[in-house]
């Protein structure tokens, strides 16, 4: 009955790797592959950071998609003509096609395509951040992070799980719950994490070690979008981010590290949310608020030490086409 469903995040269907050794076929190739992302989109964000980071920009090159999917799903209507400049194709799903031709599974991002066959390669987001951290060694730009240390994976991954279950799937699951007990569930749930982490994070600048890793770049992604979004939208609202000290100063530093603010389209991600989720919110109005110059406030989290790039440096300047509209009211 669609009255009770639970929300269910349905598994990547494409968990082909692109890896040094080849193993599945697809070797970590300079210039061969194309990211293709929503800005909207949580799962395809971290993608989008772990690449600004590592400095990969040149080595796999982005396609960004329109915020609103039509019918057939997600569209380069962004782009000129209507198509990819690349793949020169006017909707993802034709790169799902081209891989696999009787698939009628969902169309998501992040995507991974081979640009000289246009084939699909993975659409696996968990994997995808992963192997971008793990699997490019000689095409990390110099200063680049070690976002998943060997020493801290196993850290990494429970810390990763708890977020995944309860913060990144859990706004959804609140969001799109069919039930008042589903809902309660997912709320209860979410707002324990936050607290366990709110704590966690008053006494360290990140979740995992004293550097960013995989860890901060998959909570920074739901974090980003919570007042935005989730806490009206998905009914997320015991309280707003902004009303979390150590969280919100946590996603304040974050936004101001090159590679995660400045990958940031708030417009991308509000319209995309309110206009395409019209079973929660029919009427598709995209709320004005909230103030979003507050995201270039102070935050004091040098206070508490920590080495964000470990023994790196930042990354420079996104490449122009990929630069972001400025928050509201910047100079
Ligand atoms: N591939 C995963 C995670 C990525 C994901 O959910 N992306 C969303 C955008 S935030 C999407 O593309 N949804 C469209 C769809 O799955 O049809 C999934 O299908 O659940």
């Amino acid at each position: 009955m669609a009255e009770t469903k639970e929300f269910k995040r349905s598994p990547a269907h494409f968990t082909d790797r692109i890896t040094a050794d080849a193993r599945d076929g697809w070797p970590a190739e300079p210039g061969r592959y194309r990211l293709v992302v929503s800005r909207a989109c949580p799962w395809a964000n971290r993608a989008v950071i772990s690449r600004r980071l590592l400095g990969l920009e040149d080595a796999v090159s982005l396609a960004i998609t329109d915020p609103i999917q039509d019918e057939k799903s997600w569209r380069f209507t962004l782009d000129p003509g209507g198509r990819d400049p690349v793949l020169g194709i006017a909707y993802l799903g034709e790169a799902y096609a081209a891989r696999e031709p009787d698939y009628d599974g969902g169309i998501s991002v992040p995507a991974v395509v081979d640009a000289p066959s246009g084939r699909l390669v993975t659409n696996d987001f968990l994997q995808i951040t992963l192997d971008l951290a793990t699997e490019w060694g000689p095409r990390y730009r110099a200063g680049a992070p070690d976002l998943y240390p060997e020493d801290r994976r196993d850290e990494i991954d429970a810390v990763n799980d708890a977020v995944f279950r309860d913060i990144n799937n859990g706004v959804y699951r609140a969001g799109f719950a069919h039930t008042q007990e589903r809902y309660d569930d997912a709320y209860t749930r979410l707002f324990a994490r936050l607290d366990e982490l709110e704590a966690r994070l008053s006494t360290r600048r990140y979740l995992v070690g004293d550097t960013i890793t995989e860890a901060d770049i998959r909570l920074f992604a739901t974090l980003v979008r919570f007042d935005a979004v989730y806490h009206g939208h998905f009914k997320c609202n015991r309280t707003k981010l902004t009303e979390m000290p150590a969280l919100w100063a946590y996603s304040r530093d974050l936004f101001q590290t090159p590679g995660f603010g400045d990958t940031i389209d708030f417009d991308h991600i509000k319209r995309h949310y309110y206009q395409v989720h019209t079973g929660i919110n029919p009427t598709a109005i995209v709320p004005k608020g909230p103030d979003l110059s507050v995201w270039r406030t102070p935050h004091h989290r040098e206070d508490l030490g920590g080495r964000p790039f470990g023994d790196g440096t930042p990354p420079g300047p996104p490449p122009e086409a990929e630069r972001v509209p400025a928050l509201p009211g910047a100079a």
